[in-house]
């Protein structure tokens, strides 16, 4: 690394407003008065200078010889906006604010105008993001890997009350974070066929030819830690055409055919797939597939040889690739191949490298949800990576013939290849064979991996296996989106929670009947920002939220396994309560769903339509009084949960039982004080453990009774035996909520009254029902219930990103954090 020295710039009031009226003014050509959007664009990059010293000096640390360091290799990084996170960082909120005062009075105002940087479905992709910001923060060396889509999540509108997408061309101003890194771009190859041949040494080696290249062209996003000196990097793949024509194509005449080669290329990183919990299945997504995996791992091994390494026994010392879910797999059989075909190792050599560098994580159970390729595919698109995969699946099912001889069912049902009508790449499997390490996201759904789906693997391995429960970065989640309650906490036990969330610990005793006026104080913020995201409410659905009322929250993708349809048999339940003037035990509650559904997903979308039907009557019926209300937020993304989470007082996790594999929404409400409402599922087990019973209502069938019952489930039976539940479908049925469009609501009734329902709502129904009449009566206690949300607050540590990612790090990665210093 050339160290040119690079000169710290100031971080006071008059130095920031110089530097941003300087980007204003010269670099964007705006003066006061313009539009907010060029006060955001120059504020971002005053501070972008201002990671640029620190980012530098991390990269020349990572890049020590022999420092070990680690890639998390993701197709999604659900980043949403980074100015405040980046403000919060550098620890320069106040001077900026001061700064900034000719130009405008609310920072609000200029942070909003920073589009999300959606790049990702809902969990999986967010989790991605808490990690960079954790790893920044504790200083380990991982870069972030990823595509740089130009579309990302669409955006949702609602148009009487149906899902509609619009695109999400969040790139259409320039993005001020991120730095093009053309000089680094790689050549990712596609199609063509390959050859063996012998090389001058007698060796058997195969080249891949004839091959339809894309440039991958790196962007990199600043990923600050917290007031630590350190700027890690999240790297990010654009597709662009090579700089070769067609030649024959363009000495034919037909130089507008081959300048469409551009467009083609750059197709791969255009749009984000929209589908959280289901394959994918399309060529161009493969395409994108391999597209990162390759790039990435061009560029780590880019990187290491700048350093002077060519002794490839060394390699897998110094890296660990860790694979976000079966998406970039593909990267199991690219490093065998760049070993091989490129660097001229044997399989022997290049396997012990890999499966000794590849980790890999799980984040669902759902079978649609686990990636299967098709043979055919991959022999047209990557028929090189398809030779390898076969090779490394004879030698692996070698190896399960050595363990179980004879066992020919065990053979088939391991191989990675599925047999069948069509053959089948697995790449859950792919990815265990190569990785030497394999976890699941919450104990319970580890556990289920084992004993389940990976049961054959793990009785192979079982060293490979384990957990890392999920978590939550708190400085995005409580710091940044909840100013009032950090003030509080940090007055009470001083600031260092915000790095070492377990010091939360610390406000338990608070949480003693004796400190009524702490109380006190916790309920104003919690009163300021109920009433914050009563304004957004009102602004973006157009409903009245009374922020005394309990504001009742479920904000995730919408999906039959995450139970929405329960929350809204709850809600109409409590409709025909008050029709019928059943108001014993009542407490007034907003309820306020959101969340997007795949846009292939008809039944989600019509569940997004009864929700807002079910609205639209109960807002409007006067019986009720205000003493309901329904809301459906749209486009639900990173920066409205930054309004929601710090205002719900109940948050809703309330899946099938096994299939949520861990949730993390569940996490950001309780560290913003919200009581859980769950089932026995995911990261909602150990939410329980670490709050107590007391303080969570939990309900519904557990795992394993889900599973038993799945062979005799009567949903008709719950209906018959229970008068509330009767009267609720009875009103969906009759067209209570849909008078001007008969029958709309019948898919949904009955996949719910359907004896192959896999969610099993009705099952639950009961027993939901009376877990919320225990929210209700709690509610009515008011000072007891600001105990318990204390509490819930106090109690997750455990739930910060950091300790999840100490432990990656040290049970798989095993990575010496930096000091931050470059040293
Ligand atoms: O691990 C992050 C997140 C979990 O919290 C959710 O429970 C889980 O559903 C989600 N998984 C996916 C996988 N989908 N696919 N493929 O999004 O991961």
């Amino acid at each position: 690394y050339v160290a040119v020295p690079l000169d710290p710039l100031s971080n006071d009031a008059e130095t920031l407003g110089a530097d941003f009226q300087r980007y204003l003014s010269y670099h964007l050509g705006r003066f006061q008065g313009c539009k907010p959007v060029y006060l955001y664009q120059a504020l971002a990059y005053t501070l972008r200078d201002r990671l640029m010293v620190n980012w530098r000096k991390t990269w020349g640390e990572y890049l020590q010889p022999g420092r070990r360091r680690a890639y998390y290799m993701s197709l999604e990084f659900l980043i949403g906006r980074s100015l405040g996170n980046n403000l919060l960082n550098l620890d320069i909120c106040e001077p900026t604010k001061s700064a900034l005062l000719n130009y405008c009075t609310d920072m609000e105002e200029v942070s909003s105008q920073e589009p999300d940087a959606g790049l990702g479905n809902g969990g999986l992709g967010r989790l991605a993001a808490c990690f960079m910001d954790s790893c920044a923060t504790l200083g380990l060396p991982v870069v972030g890997y990823g595509i740089r889509y130009e579309y990302g999540m669409f955006r949702q509108h609602i148009d009487n009350g149906y899902q509609v997408e619009d695109p999400d061309h969040w790139l259409r101003d320039p993005n001020p974070w991120e730095l093009e890194r053309a000089e680094y771009s790689q050549r990712v190859q596609f199609g063509g066929h390959t050859e063996h041949f012998l090389d001058h040494s007698g060796k058997q080696r195969v080249r891949w030819v004839g091959t339809n290249d894309v440039l991958a062209v790196p962007f990199d996003m600043p990923v600050s830690g917290y007031k630590n000196d350190t700027v890690n990097t999240l790297r990010l793949w654009k597709a662009t055409a090579t700089d070769e024509f067609n030649l024959d194509e363009f000495n034919a005449g037909s130089y507008t055919e081959a300048v469409e080669a551009k467009n083609h290329a750059e197709h791969i990183s255009m749009v984000l797939y929209p589908n959280d919990s289901s394959e994918n299945g399309k060529e161009l997504r493969l395409r994108q597939q391999y597209f990162l995996a390759s790039a990435s791992l061009k560029d780590a091994i880019r990187l290491w040889e700048r350093q002077g390494n060519y002794d490839y026994t060394k390699f897998a010392a110094e890296h660990v690739f860790q694979m976000n879910d079966t998406h970039p797999t593909i990267a199991v059989a690219e490093l065998m191949r760049i070993l091989m075909d490129e660097k001229g190792l044997g399989w022997d050599e290049a396997w012990a490298i890999t499966s000794n560098c590849m980790a890999y994580t799980n984040h669902t159970l759902l079978p649609e949800a686990l990636e299967r390729w098709a043979v055919h595919l991959f022999a047209k698109l990557l028929p090189r990576l398809l030779e390898i995969i076969y090779e490394i699946n004879a030698r692996f099912l070698r190896q399960v013939a050595m363990k179980w001889p004879g066992d020919t069912e065990r053979q088939r049902r391991m191989s990675i290849i599925e047999e069948g009508g069509s053959q089948q790449v697995r790449m859950a499997w792919l990815a265990i064979v190569g990785s030497f390490s394999v976890n699941g996201v919450a104990a319970l759904h580890s556990q289920l991996l084992v004993d389940g789906l990976f049961h054959d693997f793990y009785q192979l391995w079982p060293e490979k296996f384990n957990n890392k429960t999920n978590g939550v970065t708190p400085r995005r989640w409580v710091a940044h989106a909840n100013p009032g309650m950090t003030a509080l906490i940090s007055e009470h036990i001083g600031t260092d929670w915000v790095r070492d969330l377990s010091q939360l610990e610390k406000l338990k005793p608070l949480a003693a009947p004796e400190y009524t006026a702490f109380h006190a104080q916790w309920q104003a913020v919690k009163y300021a920002n109920k009433q914050r995201l009563a304004a957004l409410v009102k602004k973006e659905c157009g409903v009245d939220f009374n922020p005394n009322a309990l504001f009742d929250v479920q904000v995730k993708r919408i999906h039959e396994y995450k139970r929405q349809l329960l929350n809204l048999l709850h809600v109409v339940h409590l409709y025909r309560r008050i029709k019928l003037g059943k108001l014993d035990n009542w407490a007034d509650r907003c309820v306020l769903i959101g969340g997007k559904a795949a846009p292939g997903y008809a039944m989600a979308k019509r569940i997004i339509k009864l929700i807002n039907s079910v609205a639209e009557v109960v807002n409007n019926d006067p019986d009720v009084d205000g003493r309901l209300k329904v809301a459906f937020i749209p486009n639900y993304r990173v920066s409205s949960m930054e309004i929601i989470a710090p205002a719900a007082n109940l948050s809703e996790q309330i899946s099938t039982a096994g299939k949520e594999a861990s949730g993390t929404g569940n996490m950001k409400f309780m560290m913003n004080g919200a009581l859980t409402i769950g089932t026995y599922d995911g990261a909602n087990i150990e939410i329980l453990e670490a709050v107590g019973e007391p303080n969570f209502f939990l309900f519904g069938l557990r795992a394993d009774d889900v599973e038993e019952l799945r062979h005799c489930y009567r949903p008709w039976h719950y209906v018959e035996q229970d008068e509330d539940l009767r009267g609720v479908i009875e009103l969906i049925r009759c067209g209570h909520f849909n008078m001007t469009e008969p029958g709309i609501f019948d898919m949904v009734l009955d996949a719910l009254l359907s004896p192959h329902d896999p969610w099993m709502t009705l099952a639950d129904f009961r027993s939901y029902v009376n877990a919320q009449e225990q929210v209700s009566v709690a509610w009515q206690d008011q000072a007891h219930w600001t105990r318990m949300s204390i509490l819930n607050t106090a109690s997750s540590g455990f739930f910060s990103t950091d300790r999840t990612m100490a432990e990656y790090n040290r049970e798989i990665w095993k990575l010496k954090p930096g000091n931050g210093n470059g040293d």
